[in-house]
């Protein structure tokens, strides 16, 4: 059967020493698949024109991201033997501009004790002279998850193909005494100088049900010091990953570098939550002399928070870019697929485009916006303006390929009144979505693109608004239905969804969609919501792919504006 959206941990126990260590991996662990031989060919209609993934096999989250020289480093979690997780090295492929992809050797891989079983993920820090180094988790041979150091071996190699680990390694580890959890302890963010000059990293962690962020400081880089109390914890919550911590400006979209603190920035939490596999965050603020995190009134980690993606996006990483001044946001999009299928096509996981990242005005949420780089593989422009769309009509937008597209489109709704009440229980955005699908007839709505679309229909995925009025306000919900995306009932088609804060008495509803081969990736509201939904059409596949706008509403709506390019196909390792 297809992945669900709960992940199943796995959990090992043996004994070590006195007790019993349990050792735990959050990834489906197929053992006897793990070195199982890929053969991918290129005509695959799920291989993607313009989303970073390798040649074959298996990839998952991005790691110690960065720009160094002015090339752009991304290192991700790599089985270099098959196409489901295991055997995990860090591979390594450079780009000018974030779109097109050159590949070199794994950059780490296990080669000393501290990361014998496995070389898991972290983060790149900047040092003082521009010296970058890479702190990860290794498993050890005890099945131990350990903190361990890399630096480059050639600091005048741009692309910096050789790296050097630390004879210390590990740096930070579980001990009778610290009492962390050795089989939960990975994934050290990119490291920030506080005031003292002292560095401070964070390791995501879990006690039972509670969250950690484990806070460590070192005056060197290489002895580190475990600080009293975690920078942040939740009860009810489950394992920590991937965590980043990250300041951003208050006013304006610029990034600024992670160890910059005062009262012109905010502070963002982001970690990604094993249970539900969802990358949720919090906005506060961060006192670095008493090194104490406080998410604001009302931003609190629960199941429930506001996440970066309302559909597949997990373990994603961010990274100040000097060169352009601005932070960028990289994500791992995983598989919708079943394991047979995956083992089928030789490959597995790919990676989101690369999105800028910064504060909303409102101070609540953060907005993402795919990098303008990406707009140099458009081509053959199809635009038009103010266009009704009749309840019930689908209008066809041609001359662009269907299957690798971007898509930008704005809606103008003219009688507001007409919206239908949301019920106080409709509360979950995602549920609404399951049960008001995009056949489901409604009054201003369901109205959007219909993408990936075969032409009769009987495969599409409806990327698509509703919009509903509780007391006198206006609630706008987003979807991304894919429960008709494919004819293969042996993919998860869950519908996602997320209610959009957008003031529709005064603005338009945006929505723009990057359409590759079997994967939309939604920016809706100028950036505000974004879902990625993972798609296999069977018939709707390369040149038999259609894309639509439709409105399957009572009410009519305006397209005020459309634009639509076929995307070129990208250098992509
Ligand atoms: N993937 C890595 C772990 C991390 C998890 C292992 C998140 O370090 O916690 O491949 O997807």
């Amino acid at each position: 059967m297809a992945n669900s959206n709960i992940a199943f941990s796995l959990f090992f126990a043996f004994f070590v020493g006195h007790g019993i260590v349990e050792l735990q991996a959050s990834h489906h662990v197929y053992s006897h698949l793990q070195t199982v031989k890929s053969s991918v060919s290129a005509k695959q209609p799920y291989r993607t024109g313009y989303h970073f993934q390798p040649p074959k096999n298996w990839i998952n989250d991005p790691n110690g991201i960065m720009v160094y020289k002015g090339v752009y480093h991304l290192f991700y979690q790599y089985n270099p033997k098959g196409a489901v997780w295991g055997n995990i090295v860090w591979a390594h492929s450079t780009s000018k501009d974030l779109v097109n992809w050159t590949p070199h050797e794994a950059a780490i891989y296990p080669s000393q004790p501290s990361d014998i079983n496995g070389c898991w993920s972290g983060s790149a820090t900047i040092l003082p002279g521009g010296k970058p180094a890479i702190l990860y988790t290794g498993i050890d041979p005890l099945n131990r998850q350990v903190q361990n150091l890399a630096i480059p071996k050639n600091l005048s190699d741009p692309y910096l193909r050789e790296w050097i680990k630390s004879a210390k390694n590990p740096l930070m580890q579980p001990t009778a005494q610290n009492h962390i959890n050795a089989s939960s302890f990975r994934d050290p963010t990119t490291a920030w100088l506080g005031p003292d000059k002292q560095w401070r990293v964070i390791v995501g962690s879990k006690v039972n049900r509670q969250g950690l962020a484990i806070l460590f400081k070192s005056k060197d880089f290489v002895n580190w010091v475990q600080s009293k109390t975690p920078l942040d914890s939740a009860k009810n919550i489950g394992m920590w990953e991937c965590p980043d911590f990250f300041p951003v400006l208050v006013k304006g979209r610029n990034g600024v570098d992670t160890s910059i603190n005062g009262p012109y920035v905010k502070h963002v939490l982001k970690v990604s939550l094993d249970d539900t596999r969802h990358d949720i965050y919090t906005i506060g603020s961060y006192d670095n002399v008493k090194d104490v995190y406080t998410p604001d009134k009302g931003s609190i980690e629960s199941y429930s928070s506001v996440r970066y993606d309302y559909g597949k996006y997990y373990a994603s990483k961010t990274f100040f870019d000097n060169v352009k001044n601005r932070r960028i946001l990289m994500g791992w999009i995983n598989e919708s697929s079943s394991v047979a299928d995956d083992i089928k096509k030789g490959w597995s996981g790919v990676h989101a485009i690369p999105r800028k990242i910064w504060l909303d005005g409102s101070g609540k949420q953060l907005v993402q916006w795919p990098v303008p780089e990406i707009q140099k593989l458009r081509a053959n422009h199809v635009s038009f303006a103010n266009k009704t769309l009749r309840g019930g009509s689908v209008i066809e937008i041609s001359n662009v390929n269907a299957a690798q597209a971007d898509v930008d489109v704005s809606f103008e709704i003219a009688d507001l009144e007409k919206a239908e009440v949301l019920k106080p229980s409709w509360t979950n955005a995602q549920l609404l979505c399951s049960r008001k699908g995009a056949l489901v007839k409604g009054r201003l709505g369901p109205f959007g693109l219909l993408v990936l679309a075969s032409d009769d229909l009987k495969e599409n995925t409806a990327v698509f608004f509703r919009i509903f009025k509780r007391q006198n306000k206006h609630v706008v919900l987003i979807c991304s239905d894919q429960s008709r995306s494919s004819l293969n009932q042996d993919n998860d088609k869950t519908p996602y969804g997320a209610f959009l804060d957008v003031d529709i008495q005064h603005q338009k509803l945006s929505l723009r969609s990057l359409i590759d081969h079997s994967i939309v990736e939604s920016f809706c509201g100028g950036g505000k919501v974004c879902i990625t939904s993972r798609v296999y059409p069977t018939l709707a596949i390369n040149k038999a792919a259609h894309l639509y706008a439709f409105n399957n509403g009572t009410q009519a709506i305006k397209i005020s504006k459309l634009n639509a390019w076929s995307m070129k196909t990208a250098k992509i390792n």
